[in-house]
């Protein structure tokens, strides 16, 4: 494709309900969205899932990602195309800026809008472009709150929704007591813990102490940026311990498996990918299929990203590769107070079904681009004949 423009905008989403992680609560999110059209009138929507500070993970908040993206990814794709004369391929994309370290947020954005723009070319919906076979899967919700009885107001909401797996947000003084006041009061139910990072080598023993709530898994404990760890304590707990933050790449993911497996202990790992994370949808399907290759299970994450970036993790979810259900809804209706999209997202009974229709299946807002925030950046890619 010729890439005639790219425009960045910035647009604040307020959350309905705030969502607290061990590392915060947030209310309202400012979010770049990036968009890019081409010479042939076609027109792609890719969202930064930022948050509001680099808490959970560097190069996550929005004057970072804007920088990236302003500095040095979007020029960066202007000059290929100025090189090569177009950008054929999602290959040709990511080589353009495959030479900037990091910023994995902000180049996956670029993708997306990329991979909108292919799909609607072909007429066909992401799942069926990216060869996912499943119309119809189980979803879950993460529960951010703030005390037992908070937690177990939104689980009530959720499974009155009809989810049938909840994820509970963890961190030291707040853990073993909430998860067994979820499991009390849903016992069938599939129960998943996340601490995004918040426990060390002296205060990460108290999560033995989970071992027995019948967990599907205990989300990132230990550092943001550590694997080895990880692996070592994996061999002191029954409950799988799943990667989020740590894994920004294919081989990440080959590099915990080398690990768990070195320790006899394959079955007890599992790994979250979130596209934005790991730089895009392409990355994020070479793991989900190598993970699955060696039976290690995966399922996709959420970044209290907006219907649009929601409605593209649930086409990846259609991957039969992905085996366990995903962060995709809110546990008390919709999360934002308007979103992005012009219906919202829904899952009768917890399950999603991909609708009929083009790229994300779904219809962008336009009218929030200005509405809910500005046009912060704007970039003509010049033709070179
Ligand atoms: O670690 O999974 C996480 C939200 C913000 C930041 C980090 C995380 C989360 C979630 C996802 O738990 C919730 C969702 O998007 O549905
Ligand atoms: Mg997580």
């Amino acid at each position: 494709m010729r890439i005639q423009n790219i425009d960045l905008y910035l647009i604040k989403l307020t959350l309905r309900a705030p969502f607290t992680t061990s590392f915060g609560t947030y209310r309202e999110l400012s979010r770049p969205f990036v968009v890019i059209g081409t010479e042939d009138g076609l027109t792609g929507v890719g969202e930064v899932p930022t948050l509001s500070d680099p808490a959970y993970k560097a190069e996550v908040d929005p004057p970072s990602v804007v920088t990236s993206l302003r500095e040095f990814v979007l020029p960066a794709v202007a000059r290929r195309q100025n090189e090569i004369g177009s950008i054929g391929t999602i290959q040709d994309l990511r080589a353009s800026y495959a030479w900037i370290k990091g910023a994995s947020f902000a180049k996956s954005a670029v993708e997306a809008a990329f991979w909108d723009i292919e799909a609607q070319r072909r007429g066909t919906s992401l799942a069926t472009f990216w060869g996912g076979s499943r119309t119809e899967f189980p979803v879950g919700v993460s529960i951010g709150g703030t005390n037992v009885e908070d937690v177990l107001n939104r689980a009530a909401k959720a499974v009155d929704l009809g989810y049938s797996r909840l994820k509970v947000k963890i961190w030291p003084g707040f853990d073993v007591e909430v998860a067994r006041a979820l499991r009390k009061a849903h016992p069938d139910i599939l129960l998943q813990v996340d601490a995004n990072s918040a426990y060390d080598l002296s205060t990460w023993p108290v999560l033995k102490g989970l071992d027995g709530l019948d967990l599907l898994l205990i989300e990132q404990p230990l550092f943001d940026d550590d694997i080895v760890l990880h692996s070592e304590i994996s061999k002191d707990l029954q409950t799988p311990v799943c990667l989020d933050e740590s894994i920004h790449s294919l081989r990440d993911a080959q590099a915990a498996m080398h690990l768990w497996r070195q320790n006899g202990i394959l079955d007890r790992l599992i790994i979250n990918v979130k596209p934005p994370r790991v730089s895009g949808f392409s990355e994020a399907i070479e793991i989900i299929n190598t993970c699955s290759d060696h039976g290690v299970k995966t399922w996709i994450g959420g970044m209290l990203d907006s219907g649009w970036g929601k409605a593209m993790n649930l086409q990846l979810n259609s991957l039969s590769a992905v085996n366990l259900p995903g962060d995709h809804f809110s546990p008390g209706g919709a999360y934002f107070e308007r979103d992005v999209i012009t219906e919202n997202l829904t899952a009768p009974n917890g399950v999603y079904s991909i609708p009929a229709g083009v790229s994300t299946c779904v219809d962008f807002d336009w009218t929030v681009l200005t509405e809910l925030g500005e046009k912060v950046f704007h970039l003509s890619v010049d033709r070179n004949d």
